[in-house]
C-alpha cells in the first residue's frame, strides 16, 4: 500500500504557511546579557541594561517576525522600585512586549537554604512577598504568565524533611495562585538537579503536576527541554501533560548532558520534532490549537547572542514546520493496523522533508527577509552597538 502520498510542493507550502502563522516564540531577556557559566564569562558587546535587552530582542523580532514578547526576570530586569510605565515605554520603542515574568528566589543570600521550602518561616514569607510583588508587576505590565523556577533542594542525605518542604511549597504556590489576575497563569518549572545535587524540591514533571493541581485551575506545568536526564522521553511527558490539559509551555534549549543551554535542535533536532509532533497530533485529534507558551531559555556564552537567538528561532520554525507535515490520518490507521514500519516512516517522511523553501516562501509573503540571519548581519546593528557599548569599532570577533 503506497503510504506516502508524494506531498505536492503546494501542499507543503500551504501546510507550512498555516503552521508558521500560528507559531510565536518568546525570547528571554537574560539570553541577551553576558551571563556566562559558573566557570566564567567570555564577554561580547552584550546587553547590559533592560533597554539594551529590549533593543536586541527587537532585532530578533524584526528579522524573524515571530518573537513579539520578551520574558523578564524581576530581579535582573525589573528590580523593586522600577516603574512599570518605564518598561512599557521600552516595549513601545523597540517593538517587543513584556512576556512571562520570572520571580527570582534563587540568588539572594537569604535563599541559601531555599525559598518557599526553607525551614525558616521568615524566609518562606520573604520569598512569597517577592513572588507576590512579581505577580503585581506582571499584572501591571499585562503579562499573562508567572514562571517561578525554584532551585530549592538539598545536597546531602538527612538534611531535609522532603515532605515538610513539599507542604510548605504547596502553601506558597496556593497563595501565589490566589493572587493571580483573571487571565494570568502560574507555570511551574521542574528540574532534576543543579544547583541542588541530592534532591530538588520540584524535580520532575509529576511533582510539578501535583503542585500545579494543588495550587489551582490557573496553574500549569512548564517543560524546560534542558531539565531532563539523558534517557528521558520528553515527548512522552509532553503527551501526558497534554492529555491532562496541564501543559503550560516550554523553555527551549538543547542539551547533551543536562541543563547545558545549547541552541535548540543543535544536539537532537529529531527530539524537538517529536515534541512538536505530539502537540500537532493532540491538536489534530482535538480539532483545535492548544494554548502553549513557546519560550526560549538559553543564555549563550560563546556564540554571538543575537545571532544565536535568530538561529534558535529559525530552527524552531523549521522543526515545527516538519511536524506539521506528519500525515496523522494515515498514521492513525497504520498504528491501528500495527504496521510499525509504515507508521514510523510517516514520522521519518515528515522529518526528512526539506521545508526550507516553504519557510522562505512564507517569510517573503510576510514581507520578511528569506534569511533573517543574513539580513541581520547586513543591517549594521552589530557595528552600531559595538561602537555604542564598547567605544571601539566592530571586529570579526564581535561575531563570535
Ligand atoms: C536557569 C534555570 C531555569 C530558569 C532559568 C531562568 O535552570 O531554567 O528558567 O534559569 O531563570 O536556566
Ligand atoms: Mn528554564
Ligand atoms: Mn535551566
Amino acid at each position: 500500500m503506497a503510504l506516502h502520498s508524494s506531498k505536492s510542493s503546494t501542499r507543503i507550502d500551504e501546510t507550512v504557511a498555516a503552521a508558521l502563522d500560528g507559531l510565536q516564540i518568546e525570547l528571554p531577556s537574560w539570553g541577551f546579557a553576558d551571563t556566562g557559566t559558573r566557570f566564567g564569562k567570555f564577554y561580547q558587546p552584550a546587553a547590559r541594561t533592560i533597554e539594551e535587552k529590549f533593543s536586541d530582542a527587537g532585532q530578533v523580532h524584526k528579522f524573524t517576525g515571530v518573537c513579539p514578547t520578551i520574558a523578564l526576570h524581576i530581579l535582573w530586569d525589573v528590580p523593586e522600585g522600577t516603574e512599570p510605565s518605564e518598561v512599557k515605554k521600552l516595549a513601545k520603542r523597540y517593538g517587543v512586549q513584556p512576556g512571562s515574568i520570572s520571580p527570582n528566589v534563587f540568588q539572594d543570600q537569604i535563599y541559601k537554604h531555599g525559598s518557599l521550602c526553607n525551614e525558616q518561616e521568615s524566609v518562606r514569607q520573604h520569598a512569597l512577598q517577592h513572588i507576590l510583588y512579581s505577580v503585581r508587576i506582571a499584572r501591571e505590565l499585562g503579562s499573562r504568565d508567572i514562571t517561578p523556577w525554584f532551585a530549592d533542594g538539598s545536597n546531602f542525605p538527612g538534611t531535609a524533611n522532603i515532605r515538610a518542604r513539599k507542604q510548605w511549597l504547596a502553601e506558597g504556590l496556593k497563595r501565589t495562585h490566589d493572587a493571580l489576575g483573571p487571565d494570568q497563569r502560574l507555570l511551574l518549572e521542574y528540574k532534576p538537579f543543579e544547583p541542588a545535587f541530592y534532591h530538588t524540591d520540584i524535580a520532575d514533571w509529576g511533582m510539578a503536576l501535583v503542585l500545579a493541581r494543588a495550587a489551582g485551575p490557573k496553574a500549569r506545568v512548564l517543560v524546560d527541554t534542558g531539565h531532563h536526564y539523558q534517557t528521558q522521553n520528553i515527548e512522552q511527558i509532553v503527551a501526558w501533560l497534554l492529555d491532562e490539559d496541564i501543559l503550560g509551555g516550554f523553555h527551549f534549549n538543547d542539551r547533551r548532558y543536562a541543563d547545558d543551554d545549547l541552541t535548540l535542535g543543535s544536539i537532537d533536532p529529531y527530539q524537538v520534532f517529536r515534541i512538536f509532533a505530539e502537540i500537532r497530533f493532540y491538536e489534530w485529534e482535538a480539532g483545535r490549537r492548544t494554548d502553549i507558551a513557546y519560550m526560549v531559555d538559553q543564555s549563550h556564552n560563546l556564540k554571538n547572542k543575537i545571532e544565536e537567538m535568530i538561529q534558535t528561532v529559525m530552527t524552531a520554525q523549521e522543526l515545527y514546520a516538519k511536524a506539521a507535515l506528519v500525515d496523522f490520518p494515515t498514521l492513525v490507521v497504520a498504528q491501528q493496523e500495527q504496521r510499525l514500519i509504515d507508521a514510523e516512516d510517516i514520522y521519518k517522511d515528515a522529518f526528512s522533508t526539506d521545508v526550507r523553501p516553504a519557510v522562505r516562501e512564507w517569510r517573503t509573503a510576510k514581507g520578511l527577509a528569506q534569511d533573517p540571519l543574513a539580513a541581520f548581519r547586513e543591517s549594521g546593528y552589530m557595528e552600531r552597538i559595538v561602537r555604542e557599548r564598547t567605544g571601539r569599532a566592530a571586529t570579526a570577533s564581535s561575531y563570535a
